[in-house]
């Protein structure tokens, strides 16, 4: 399988995050990435090229204009108020205050955001554009004819809406290589989440469409980040209704309660009939993440890629969360090992 990657997403390299009421080093971090990178080279996965820069314009069919355009130049206008720690919000339009836009960096920020997870350092717009290039470039190897391609995206994506960063993600690789196979001729793409947490981001960019499946398996948002979308009841909306599935599921859950859900994710992608799947790989599912609740072991990754290998579909293969970053190699690469062992056997 063809691995695409950029060396770029080590200019992104946030301080801190709070968590449990304390501020921790981000445990979204360059090495993650790195260790990736070392087991598929490890494993003689196959080839990893360097992305080609198929520019703005792909980023601005999932993401809005004036998002795009306050991403690229935060760091400028923070960096010009000579403080020197990273750029995070801390003040949201919620409920009972108005949705304007003020002319303040910090209100502007609030305004673009949904949490204080994602902060902005003097290369994250870069780190950020390549992994959109990454995607994009290995959406191209399929469109092109590959059965199959690893985007190995570093800052993640699936949290991030049209006009909000979150979640440690600022643009939304997945949604934006699924919109670029549509633009280049496919009718239906299907994405399977498998990330412990909710793709919010990606639902809610395709929540009222019905040319994009999108399906998720995540820690219950009832007690997990982001708590305030990823209900089993949210189906979709107008024309996209009966487009949008959402498997929730408990903390502890192992892999024959996750693998279920799967299983009926995966009835749904071949009842949609979809000529493309995208997968929204996190393997922050593993039982030693540092974040997460769920109790899957590193053999279980293979199984997953054999199963979504069954599908018989061209499969995008996306980089989102996994935070045990010893591990995430492992587990990462087991899925596309299991998924071309499974293919190698069709
Ligand atoms: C891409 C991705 O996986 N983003 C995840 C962002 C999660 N941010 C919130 C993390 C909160 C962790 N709380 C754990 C409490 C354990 N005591
Ligand atoms: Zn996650």
């Amino acid at each position: 399988m063809l691995t695409i990657y950029s060396d770029d997403h080590h200019l992104h390299h946030g301080r801190c995050e709070l968590m449990d009421g304390q501020l921790m080093p981000c445990f979204e971090m360059p090495s993650r990435a790195d260790h990736v990178l070392q087991r598929v080279r490890d494993r003689n996965l196959g080839p990893v090229q360097a992305p080609t820069d198929f520019g703005l314009a792909p980023l601005q069919r999932v993401h809005s204009r004036d998002y795009l355009d306050f991403f690229q130049g935060a760091w400028a206008r923070w960096a010009a108020s000579n403080l020197d720690g990273d750029l995070l919000p801390y003040t949201w339009p919620a409920r009972t205050l108005r949705r304007v836009l003020p002319s303040s960096l910090h209100g502007q920020l609030g305004y673009y955001s949904f949490d204080g997870g994602a902060p902005i350092t003097a290369g994250t717009w870069q780190a950020a554009y390549s992994a959109a290039q990454v995607a994009l470039t290995a959406q191209q190897a399929i469109q092109h004819g590959a059965h199959s391609a690893f985007a190995l995206c570093r800052p993640p994506g699936h949290h991030a809406a049209s006009d909000l960063m979150g979640g440690y993600c600022y643009l939304n690789n997945a949604a934006i290589a699924a919109q670029a196979f549509l633009d280049q001729g496919h009718a239906k793409v299907a994405i399977l989440d498998v990330d412990y947490h909710h793709g919010n981001g990606t639902q809610s960019i395709f929540y009222a469409r019905s040319d994009v499946l999108f399906t998720s398996i995540h820690g219950h948002p009832e007690a997990e980040f982001p708590f305030f979308l990823g209900y089993a009841d949210e189906l979709g909306e107008g024309a996209g209704e009966g487009f949008n599935f959402n498997y929730p599921l408990p903390a502890g859950s192992g892999w024959e309660r996750w693998s279920a859900a799967l299983d009926s994710a995966c009835d749904e992608i071949e009842r949609y009939a979809a000529d493309i799947v995208v997968v929204s790989l996190g393997v922050d599912t593993f039982k030693d993440d540092p974040i997460s609740q769920f109790k899957l072991d590193s053999p279980d990754y293979l199984v997953m890629g054999s199963r979504i290998a069954r599908l018989g579909k061209p499969t995008l293969f996306v980089m989102e969360g996994g935070y045990a970053v010893a591990e995430i190699g492992i587990n990462a690469v087991n899925v596309l090992e299991g998924f071309e062992t499974e293919g190698a056997t069709q």
